[in-house]
């Protein structure tokens, strides 16, 4: 049955800039595969925001901090003219047009909100817990609204209090976009935003032990985090490659023969893992959050000890071991957009 869906972007920055991360990824193949499905879907975004084949409405204000960005005890902070504020006061004027509101603001005021709407709020919540104040809200509206919270992983979900309300949809993407490469070249990639959470720098030290290129593609989120890591490895090779379109980061992620990822945090999921599959590129990631959940150690990829540089180097050594076509089965079988829109339909159906 055709549903009407309203999406409330994230407040941090314009879809298609970058600064939303994964979740601009999430939102951009949610909005490609719920029209596929027949479903009208409109998105409430900051002005500036442009997806092709979207209808997107939108949003003047100032943007929002990136709550990764504050501490645990940061208070609930709202700037004047806030984009958010004023996104959720043109979705309360339409509601009624809607059968359904996905938010994707990891902020306070959204949660807050839900029991003032008449049309139900899906919260996907796209991080882990970084906050008391929100982990506060957002149990209190989990607690009244027990279905309407979902997550990407398991690992994300339990760093809440409110775990058990949560409903795990793992993510997707368009595996079309994505070509197979079963002969790599000697290099490997990182990719993601270039922030302190994302602990770019072990990647460049584990390239130094290696001496194996390592090429980096995401948006430089913190421009002087980024040239502490070159003034600290002027010898490592490394290459950044830019904040590339899908079409060209797959040309260059698939002739790599590993994808590394160094999370520091609870990654929620870890979109880049899945692209990296799709191309059938083995994933080395950190034994923590959302990647440790995707990667399946010794045959899509490499588990290894948090935080240890050592043992991501040991990983680079095996990662001939791989068979990268299995890479690809996994992408096909759990994380195309079919089988993730499925995931995400019913969730959706679970309550309205
Ligand atoms: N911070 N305040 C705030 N609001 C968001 O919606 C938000 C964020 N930080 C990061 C972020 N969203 C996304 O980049 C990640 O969820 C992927």
């Amino acid at each position: 049955m055709m549903k009407k869906v309203l999406i409330l972007s994230t407040p941090v920055g314009a879809l298609s800039s970058g600064i939303g991360g994964g979740v601009e990824l999430t939102i951009y193949n949610l909005i490609q595969e719920m029209q596929g499905r027949g479903h009208i879907i409109k998105v409430i975004a900051p002005k500036g925001s442009f997806f092709d084949h979207a209808d997107i409405i939108e949003i003047e204000g100032n943007l929002h901090t990136p709550a990764q960005t504050q501490s645990r005890q940061t208070p609930v902070i709202m700037p004047d003219n806030s984009v958010l504020a004023n996104m959720l006061d043109y979705a309360y004027q339409i509601q009624s047009e809607y059968d359904v509101i996905v938010n994707f603001a990891f902020d306070w005021l959204p949660f807050y909100l839900t029991p003032f709407f008449s049309t139900a709020i899906a919260h996907f919540i796209s991080m882990g817990s970084l906050s008391d104040s929100l982990d506060q809200i957002m149990g209190k509206i989990a607690t009244r609204f027990p279905y309407q919270f979902g997550v990407y992983t398991k690992s994300q979900a339990d760093t809440f209090p409110f775990a058990d309300k949560c409903q795990c949809l793992g993510s997707g993407i368009d595996l079309s976009l994505y070509q197979f490469q079963p002969q790599p070249k000697k290099q490997l990639a990182w990719l993601g935003r270039i922030a302190p959470e994302k602990a770019l720098e072990d990647a460049v030290k584990a390239s130094e032990i290696t001496n194996i290129p390592l090429l980096i593609f995401g948006k430089i989120q913190d421009q002087e985090y980024w040239q502490t890591i070159q003034n600290q490895h002027p010898s490592a090779p490394i290459k950044y490659q830019g904040f590339l379109s899908t079409k060209d980061l797959q040309a260059q992620l698939r002739d790599c023969l590993g994808l590394i990822m160094t999370p520091r945090w609870v990654e929620a999921f870890g979109n880049v893992a899945i692209e990296a599959l799709a191309c059938g590129v083995p994933v080395i990631s950190y034994a923590r959050g959302g990647p440790a959940e995707i990667v399946t150690d010794g045959k899509t990829g490499f588990l290894v000890t948090p935080d240890s540089v050592e043992d991501l180097a040991i990983a680079i050594q095996r990662l001939p071991e791989i068979n990268r076509y299995d890479c690809r089965q996994v992408a096909e079988d759990v994380y195309s957009l079919t089988a993730w829109g499925n995931r995400f339909e019913s969730w959706l159906d679970s309550f309205i």
